[in-house]
């Protein structure tokens, strides 16, 4: 039985989406954030030395980070699933590429853009307070806000041909893809006028039936 150690209103919640696209049975063990730092609770260390989620175990395999378990999942179980292109093919690279985009460049100016805007809203003695926002704000306009644009006009690009990331099929690459996506919505705000082709993809990704249950399986979601 697969096993996956769900974070509420994270990033495992796609995890939960790749494994009801696949059919497979699968259990869920629950960590709650902690509601002041938003960190996990230690438990998950116990599943996997960084404590972070999300992390599966399948029998005596342990598999880390979103993109790796979308990987095993997908080549252990999803064979006949057409959820992501046959190897050495032109589509297969670039779902491969989205499968890396996703963590690796996505989501470290949307995480910038999270700790920099807390940071402008978190209490501190009023001597400081000018000073942390004026650096909050000069990081935020030099550097992530000018990235986050760059990035998302690039993925607004990138769904021309669309529906779905490789065109006409949805693939793992979509499944991984929704996380950024939807952070960017939260946190940088798409809009019809910027970025109709983005938004029209959250929501035929939202109206699939498999997102919708595992939306009831993995309990509240900020992001959807
Ligand atoms: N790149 C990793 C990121 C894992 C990660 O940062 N997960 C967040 C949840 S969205 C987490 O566990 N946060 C709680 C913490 O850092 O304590 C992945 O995709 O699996």
């Amino acid at each position: 039985m697969i096993t996956v150690h769900h974070l509420n209103n994270s990033r495992s919640q796609r995890i939960l989406w790749l494994l009801e696209e696949l059919g497979l049975p699968y259990e869920i063990k629950r960590y709650q954030r902690d509601p002041k730092t938003m960190l996990a609770p230690p438990e998950l260390l116990k599943v996997h030395p960084l404590g972070k989620s999300p992390v599966i175990t399948d029998g005596d395999i342990t598999v880390a980070e979103s993109g790796a378990i979308v990987e095993y999942l997908v080549d252990t179980y999803g064979a006949q699933s057409g959820l992501r292109p046959a190897r050495g093919t032109a589509d297969d690279r670039r779902c491969t590429y989205w499968l890396h985009f996703a963590e690796g460049s996505a989501m470290p100016p949307l995480l910038m853009k999270l700790i920099f805007m807390r940071i402008k809203s978190t209490p501190m003695p009023f001597f400081v307070k000018p000073i942390a926002r004026g650096i909050a704000d000069k990081v935020l306009s030099t550097f992530v806000d000018p990235n986050l644009a760059r990035q998302m006009a690039f993925m607004e690009d990138e769904l021309a041909p669309g529906p779905w990331f490789l065109g006409e099929a949805f693939s793992v690459a979509d499944i991984q893809m929704s996380f950024p996506i939807e952070a960017a919505n939260q946190r940088a705000g798409l809009s019809e006028a910027k970025t109709p082709r983005l938004l029209a993809w959250l929501r035929r990704a939202h109206a699939r039936p498999a997102y919708q249950r595992a939306l009831e399986r993995g309990g509240k979601y900020d992001f959807a």
